[in-house]
C-alpha cells in the first residue's frame, strides 16, 4: 500500500505493555484527564500508519481496531495529509454559515453520490457521529410533523442527551445521567444467535412483533423515524437476518414514517460495500456517517432525500465548526483513498481472511459461540462452552493477552462478550494473519 507514513510494518513487543515511559505518561494521565475516560490499551502512542501503532516505549503493535472503525484509510493516509497540510495553510476557519468554502460543498456531493439510491440528495455536516444522528431526528421529526422514534435493543447511537436515550446499554452509557428525552422507543432486535424463532422464520417473527407494538403501543402515524444500524456495531456487530431491514424499510413507507440507516460505524467501505445499506438493496431516506468519513479528522454528515433535507427552515441546522473545512479536506483526501485504492473490494478479502479464520477457531474452541459480521467487520461472541451463556470473563483474558503480544484488538456486545476485529483497510496481508494466529493463541489459552 503506497498510503501513510513509512513505518515499519512490524508488530514488535521491546518492553512489557506498558512499557516505563507509558506507565509514567499514564501517571499524568490519571492526573489531568478525568477518571471517566476509558483506555482499551495503557501504551501513550507516538506514531501510527498502515496497519500498526507504535508507542514510545517503541512497540509496534498490530492495530485491529482502526480507532473504533475510523483510519479505514489508514493512519495519516498520504492524500490526508497532502490536502490537510494545503487546508491548514490556505485558511483553518471561517464557519461554514458565515462564509462557504469549496470543501464543504465537493463533501456533500460526494456523499450525495456515494450514499444508496440514485433520487436527488443533499447533506448537512456535523463534528460527531452523536450529533449527526440527533440532526437526523430533528429533521425527521420537522419533516414529518411527528414525535416518535424507533430504536433497537442493543443499538448504539451516541453519549449526548437524545443519543443516549437512544441507545440501548445502561452502563457505561447512561448510567445515572438521565433523565433522557422523551418519545423514543425500543423495539426488540432480530439478533440470529440469540433468537429461538431464528432457526425457521425470524425476520417474519420479530418483524412482526416490532410491528404490532409500533402500531398498538406507539401508533405507526406518530412515528417520525425508524433509526438503525444496518450492523450494529458497539452492540456487537449483529447482522440482522435476511429481510427484516427491507421489512422495515417497507412498512416505514407505508406510513409515511422515515427510515435512517446510522451508517456511522458500518459506512466507508467498512463492510465490503461502500455502505452496509447496499447488501439488501435498501435506500435510506436519511444516512448518518462519521467515524470513518474523513480519515481521522472529526466529521460527520446526514445526507438524505433532497425534499426531506430541504424542508427545514432557514438556518434550522448548523453549528460553528460542523464540516470544518480542515476536516472536509480530509475526507476528500479519504474518500480519493477509497476509491482509488478499491479499499471497499480490499475490505472483502480481509473480511474472508478473517471469518474463515474465526471459523476455524470456533471448530476447535467451545468458547466461540457465534462468529459473525460482514467484510472487514467480523466478531466472534465468547460464551460458557455448551451454554449460550455470556463469557465476559474470556473476552477480557483474550484482549489482555493480544495486547501483551502486541496486538490491539478491541471489546464489544451488550453482555461483554464480544471481540470485534476492524482493522485499517490498508493493514498488510501478514501483519492481519499474524494479529489473526495470536488471536487463535489467546483464545485457546482463555
Ligand atoms: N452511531 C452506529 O457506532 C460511535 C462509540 C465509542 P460519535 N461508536 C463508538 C464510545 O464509547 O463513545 C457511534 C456509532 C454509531 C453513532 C455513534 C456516535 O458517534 O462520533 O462517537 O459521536
Amino acid at each position: 500500500m503506497s498510503s501513510g507514513p513509512k513505518i515499519p510494518q512490524e508488530r514488535k513487543v521491546v518492553t512489557a505493555i506498558p512499557g516505563p515511559k507509558s506507565q509514567e505518561v499514564i501517571k499524568r494521565r490519571s492526573e489531568a484527564v478525568s477518571a471517566a475516560l476509558g483506555m482499551a490499551i495503557p501504551v501513550v502512542v507516538e506514531k501510527a500508519g498502515g496497519g500498526v501503532i507504535v508507542d514510545i516505549d517503541g512497540n509496534s503493535i498490530i492495530d485491529m481496531g482502526a480507532g473504533i472503525a475510523v483510519v479505514n484509510v489508514g493512519n495519516s493516509a498520504d492524500r490526508v495529509v497532502k490536502n490537510v497540510k494545503e487546508q491548514v495553510e490556505a485558511f483553518t476557519h471561517t464557519c461554514f454559515m458565515i462564509a462557504p468554502y469549496m470543501g464543504y460543498i465537493e463533501v456533500c456531493e460526494a456523499l450525495n453520490r456515494l450514499t444508496p439510491g440514485t433520487h436527488k440528495k443533499k447533506s448537512a455536516l456535523f463534528n460527531s457521529g452523536a450529533e449527526a444522528v440527533e440532526n437526523a431526528v430533528k429533521i425527521a421529526r420537522k419533516f414529518t410533523k411527528r414525535q416518535a422514534v424507533v430504536v433497537f435493543e442493543h443499538g448504539y447511537h451516541g453519549r449526548t442527551n437524545l443519543t443516549m436515550a437512544m441507545t440501548a446499554k445502561n452502563i457505561p452509557y447512561k448510567d445515572g445521567f438521565g433523565p433522557f428525552t422523551p418519545e423514543v422507543f425500543r423495539m426488540p432486535m432480530a439478533y440470529p444467535y440469540r433468537c429461538d424463532s431464528c432457526s425457521s422464520s425470524c425476520e417474519n417473527s420479530i418483524l412482526n412483533t416490532v410491528i404490532h407494538k409500533i402500531e398498538k403501543e406507539i401508533g405507526a402515524n406518530n412515528v417520525a423515524c425508524i433509526v438503525i444500524e444496518p450492523i450494529l456495531g458497539e452492540g456487537g456487530f449483529i447482522v440482522p437476518c435476511k429481510g427484516f431491514l427491507p421489512g422495515l424499510v417497507k412498512f416505514c413507507n407505508e406510513n409515511g414514517i422515515l427510515f435512517v440507516a446510522d451508517e456511522v460505524q458500518t459506512g466507508f467501505a467498512r463492510t465490503g460495500q461502500m455502505f452496509a445499506c447496499e447488501d439488501e438493496g435498501i435506500v435510506p431516506d436519511l444516512i448518518t456517517t462519521a467515524k470513518g468519513i474523513a480519515g481521522g479528522l472529526p466529521l460527520a454528515a446526514v445526507t438524505g432525500r433532497a425534499e426531506i433535507m430541504d424542508s427545514i427552515h432557514a438556518s434550522g441546522l448548523g453549528g460553528t465548526f460542523g464540516g470544518s473545512p480542515i476536516a472536509c479536506a480530509a475526507a476528500l483526501g479519504a474518500i480519493a483513498t477509497i476509491e482509488e485504492e478499491k479499499l471497499v473490494d480490499r475490505a472483502k478479502e480481509i473480511g474472508k481472511i478473517m471469518s474463515d479464520a474465526l471459523n476455524e477457531m470456533k471448530k476447535k474452541y467451545p468458547i466461540i459461540g457465534d462468529v459473525r459480521g460482514r467484510g472487514a467487520m467480523q466478531a466472534i461472541e465468547l460464551v460458557k462452552p455448551g451454554t449460550k451463556d455470556p463469557n465476559p470473563e474470556s473476552q477480557a483474558a483474550i484482549i489482555k493477552y493480544c495486547q501483551q503480544k502486541g496486538v490491539l484488538i478491541l471489546s464489544a456486545g451488550t453482555y461483554g462478550n464480544v471481540i470485534r476485529l476492524i482493522p485499517p483497510l490498508v493493514i498488510p496481508e501478514h501483519l492481519l494473519k499474524e494479529a489473526l494466529e495470536i488471536l487463535d493463541e489467546a483464545v485457546s489459552k482463555a
